[in-house]
């Protein structure tokens, strides 16, 4: 059994599993590889993560604590500015190699062979070019839009929404937020954490067909997964064995997300981890046997992993 770490045996099964000579199902078929992702793969590009020491996202506020329907009804100034200013560092930053060896990786498979799955909400798989075929954006996006009446009932339901809607600012109130700048990193002369000036409903960003609140379209805790979406991915993993699962820069600690973990395991396949923690002792308990464990940055380890099917990773292209 080779050690959880070596580079050179992962890479020798990568190869025997795309030659059709390591599979859980019937020879010959083609090969079967599911990666699940998280806001590491996208740390090297400069964002923050959600937890661990690495995690800074919004000075004053728990992200999480931002991150619900709850939080949005109560203060929804408040969420708008966290997001425009999430909006903004996200497009301050670009791809790093991890996004771009993921996008070679789906190239270089048959249609149908890699599905990846990313809770990022950063858009930072799309701009790597990964093609969408093969991405499932499991969380939503940043730069997506939709009507809160999207979740009423009734006559006073409406199903506007839009995609990819990268304006900054959205609103003028959000013209600070989406400079980039913290407005919570400030300190009164007290010492204290800034309050935030409220910001009047009329002036977030509003319903072009209804008049009513546009929220991000991310998903927040306690709200369900887009259901075609899980439909679809339900419907990859039950078509067969899976080889390969690649859990990529996540705590794994958010369902429904991180049950495909273990959905990929009762299919037969071999986990991979690639995060910064990895090989911690808690990382390291969590193995199978025939399990890899890869402790380093994600943006460093996938080229190296992934070699022999992607090949050397040219230097990533200037985004269009
Ligand atoms: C590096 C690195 C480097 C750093 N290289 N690595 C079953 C059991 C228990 C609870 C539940 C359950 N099923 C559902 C729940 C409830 C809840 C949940 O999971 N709670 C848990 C916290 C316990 N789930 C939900 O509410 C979900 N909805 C749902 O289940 O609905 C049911 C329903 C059905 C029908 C009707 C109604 C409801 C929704 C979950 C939505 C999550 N949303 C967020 C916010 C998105 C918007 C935004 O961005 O603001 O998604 S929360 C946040 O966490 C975000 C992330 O996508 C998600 C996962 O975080 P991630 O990506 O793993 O980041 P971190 O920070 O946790 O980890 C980073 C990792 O990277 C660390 O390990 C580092 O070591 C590592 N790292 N640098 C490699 N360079
Ligand atoms: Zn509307």
């Amino acid at each position: 059994m080779p050690a959880h770490n070596d580079v050179a045996a992962f890479q020798e099964l990568l190869r025997r599993i795309a030659s059709g000579s390591h599979t859980v199902a019937a020879a010959g078929r083609s090969p079967r590889i599911l990666a699940l992702c998280g806001a590491g793969l996208s740390a090297a590009s400069g964002l923050a993560t959600f937890r661990g020491s690495t995690a800074a996202l919004w000075h004053t506020h728990d992200p999480m604590e931002l991150a619900t329907p709850e939080a949005f009804a109560a203060d929804p100034g408040l969420v708008w500015r966290f997001y425009a200013y999430r909006r903004h560092t996200a497009l301050a930053v670009k791809p790093n190699a991890g996004h771009y060896a993921l996008a070679a990786l789906s190239r270089s498979l048959p249609t149908n062979s890699f599905l990846c799955l990313t809770q990022n909400v950063d858009g930072l798989s799309p701009r790597a070019d990964h093609p969408p075929e093969s991405l499932r954006t499991l969380h939503g996006s940043l730069f997506d839009l939709r009507c809160v009446g999207s979740e009423r009932e009734g006559p006073a339901h409406c199903d506007y929404s839009v995609e990819d809607d990268f304006t900054e600012p959205l609103v003028p109130a959000l013209a600070t937020a989406a400079e980039g700048v913290d407005e919570t990193a400030s300190k009164d002369s007290d010492g204290k954490p800034p309050t935030l000036p409220h910001i009047p409903l009329e002036e977030l960003p509003q319903c072009p067909k209804c008049k009513s609140l546009l929220r991000p379209g991310v998903v927040w805790f306690g709200e369900a997964l887009d259901q075609e979406m899980i439909k679809g991915v339900d419907q990859w993993v039950a078509a067969g064995g899976i080889d390969l699962m690649l859990v990529i820069g996540t705590s794994a600690e958010v369902y429904p997300a991180a049950g495909y973990i273990e959905e990929a395991r009762d299919a037969g396949a071999i986990v991979a981890t690639i995060n910064l923690d990895a090989e911690s002792r808690e990382g390291l308990r969590a193995l199978a046997s025939g399990d890899f464990a890869f402790g380093g940055s994600a943006a460093d380890l996938l080229p190296v992993l992934l070699e022999p099917l992607i090949g050397k990773l040219e230097e990533p292209k200037v985004e269009a």
